[in-house]
């Protein structure tokens, strides 16, 4: 097992230098630069309390000392899968702290995913909450322990039972800095998996510094910001566009709610003040419904974001109308790397009608057709980019990485775009078979591996069909071998196989075949314009009756 990585080549890596990219920092060392600066400025806020720079260094410095107790080298990884509490940010720089790569599993994530990534990742502790939204984790590690034989220790923020508790681990001497190095991987973040499984992303202190300072440049950021993460934030849109570590790098303060929904997330916003703020785009509906007619002040609101899937222009314009005083911002982005933004002086028709455009000058951003030839702007074309914040390879998976990567080094984003004159992307769509539910995203083979396993699957396709609220939402086309196999049975067959529940298919749909291409394989166009086409012909009937 290799030590995760991420290597530019030379010319690249000095360019990025030279230009005052990377600077040598650490993400830590941010922090501890804030808390000697502003020790008794709010770092944190939450429901009942708040952390001030000096309290969130000092529990990351005990724990920091804590994990390395544990036995965890530097290098080591640690799944870390909780909601947002401010326990999450002591953790996260707590294993900064330290050079232990921490791997944001979300809270959503269940069996099967935590088990994938707690053996490609070789993770030695897994962090935990104890109950949280209904589901108690500790059974969940109960069964996902025993198959990771890499791992030591399961740390619970909340009661224990047979587990450590991460109090105790906090409580005792602390670990000095200088355990983790800037060009060092921090972390691994998840991508999407838009094939199979969902991969590791290793980045670096330097590349992912450079990201944060700028987006919080772009985003208006400053001491006084008040900084809501809404969505779970694990995820790389609430941690770094700008998202908490911008807020941090600024010196401001980071809002935690432990729930998105507008009776909980509204108060909220009125109580601490929040100034910025990020949604999803089924979110952004939700709310924009809510704030018509909440009791809640929401006037500290000045900058609102919607991204992680494609935002339409009929509601960008509705949430310009519904929230008058913030600034509506598109972020177009990756954990991958690549991040694009409306910028908050942009003109109206740019805000509603792009994704913004990338960071920095540096960012090299081609739009090819299917040959791989560059196509005018204005055309539609894939996406693929290049940069000092895109990583050059994913964690141990040289075959992805052949497919993901040309071989000068750009990454296919899978996506497919427009680019006008002024360099801002319209995001259309994505060529691969990954499907944006809302902004979670569903790898349509791993759900397809599950149907199939099932004894009276005889074939499967998940593909997306259009939902009003979601965007897209997933339906799987199933040949099955007895009619007695119904949409139920199957639903609760891949549930009760561990996946998270926003993979279970919103529709099951039996056929008696599948289209085929030419050559003989299943068409997943032909099967994705079919049901299409059925459930256009469904929703006519209704309105018709
Ligand atoms: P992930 O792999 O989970 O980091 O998801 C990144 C993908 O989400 C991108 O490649 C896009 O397909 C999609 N995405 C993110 N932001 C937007 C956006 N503002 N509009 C459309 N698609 C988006
Ligand atoms: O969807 C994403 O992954 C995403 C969206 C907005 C992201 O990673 C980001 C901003 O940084």
């Amino acid at each position: 097992m290799t030590q995760p990585q991420q290597i530019w080549p030379p010319e690249f890596a000095e360019r990025y230098r030279a230009r005052g990219y990377w600077r040598g920092e650490t993400i830590d060392g941010i922090l501890a630069a804030r808390a000697a600066a502003t020790p008794d400025h709010p770092a944190v806020v939450f429901d009942d309390g708040q952390w001030s720079y000096r309290d969130l260094d000092t529990r990351a410095t005990r724990l920091a000392g804590g994990f390395t107790r544990l036995g965890l080298a530097r290098g080591a990884r640690v799944l870390v899968q909780l909601p947002n509490v401010p326990e999450f940010l002591a953790v996260v720089f707590g294993l900064f702290r330290a050079g232990l790569l921490p791997v944001f599993v979300l809270p959503a994530h269940r069996r099967i995913e935590v088990e994938h990534f707690g053996r490609t990742s070789e993770a030695e502790a897994y962090v935990i909450p104890g109950d949280h939204g209904g589901f108690d984790y500790r059974t969940l590690a109960r069964e996902v322990a025993p198959q990771l034989p890499s791992l030591r220790a399961v740390i619970v923020a909340g009661d224990p039972a047979e587990f450590q508790s991460l109090d105790e681990l906090g409580a005792g001497a602390g670990l000095p800095d200088g355990h983790s190095r800037p060009a060092d991987v921090a972390f691994l973040q998840l991508s999407g998996g838009s094939t199979g499984f969902s991969k590791l992303i290793p980045r670096t202190h330097d590349d992912y510094l450079y990201s944060v300072r700028e987006s919080a440049v772009i985003c208006g950021l400053d001491a006084s910001t008040v900084f809501l993460a809404t969505l779970p934030i694990g995820h790389n849109f609430t941690m770094s566009s700008p998202g908490y570590l911008g807020a941090i790098y600024a010196g401001g303060t980071v809002a935690l709610t432990r729930s998105p929904s507008p009776d909980v997330a509204f108060p909220a916003i009125a109580q601490h003040g929040v100034t910025i703020t990020g949604l999803v785009p089924p979110l952004a509906l939700v709310w924009e419904q809510a704030a018509r007619q909440t009791p809640a002040d929401l006037s500290s609101l000045q900058v609102l974001q919607v991204g992680g899937a494609k935002l339409t222009a009929e509601l960008a314009r509705r949430l310009r109308a519904t929230f008058p005083r913030a600034v509506l911002q598109q972020v177009f982005g990756m954990a991958e790397g690549l991040v694009n933004y409306t910028r908050l002086d942009d003109p109206e028709d740019l805000v509603i009608h792009t994704q913004g455009r990338p960071i920095s000058p540096d960012d090299e951003v081609l739009v090819v057709d299917d040959a791989g030839q560059p196509v005018p702007d204005g055309k539609a074309g894939h996406l693929l980019t290049r940069g000092p914040y895109t990583i050059r390879a994913y964690y141990n998976a040289p075959d992805a990485n052949a497919a993901a990567f040309t071989p000068d080094g750009f990454y296919r984003t899978g996506d497919i775009v427009t680019r006008t004159a002024r360099g801002y992307l319209e995001v259309l769509g994505r060529a691969t078979d990954m499907i944006n539910r809302g902004g979670e995203k569903v790898s349509a083979e791993e759900v397809e591996d599950h149907l199939i396993a099932h004894p009276l699957v005889h074939d499967a396709v998940v593909v997306a069909v259009p939902d009003p609220f979601l965007g897209e939402k997933t339906c799987a086309a199933v040949v099955r071998r007895d009619e007695t196999l119904k949409m139920t049975a199957l639903k609760a067959w891949v549930r009760e196989r561990g996946l998270a529940s926003y993979k279970i298919p919103d529709q099951v749909v039996f056929v008696e075949a599948f289209p085929e291409t030419a050559v003989g394989k299943t068409s997943r166009r032909d099967i994705r314009a079919m049901l299409r086409d059925r459930f256009a012909a469904e929703a006519a009937a209704r309105q018709a009756t």
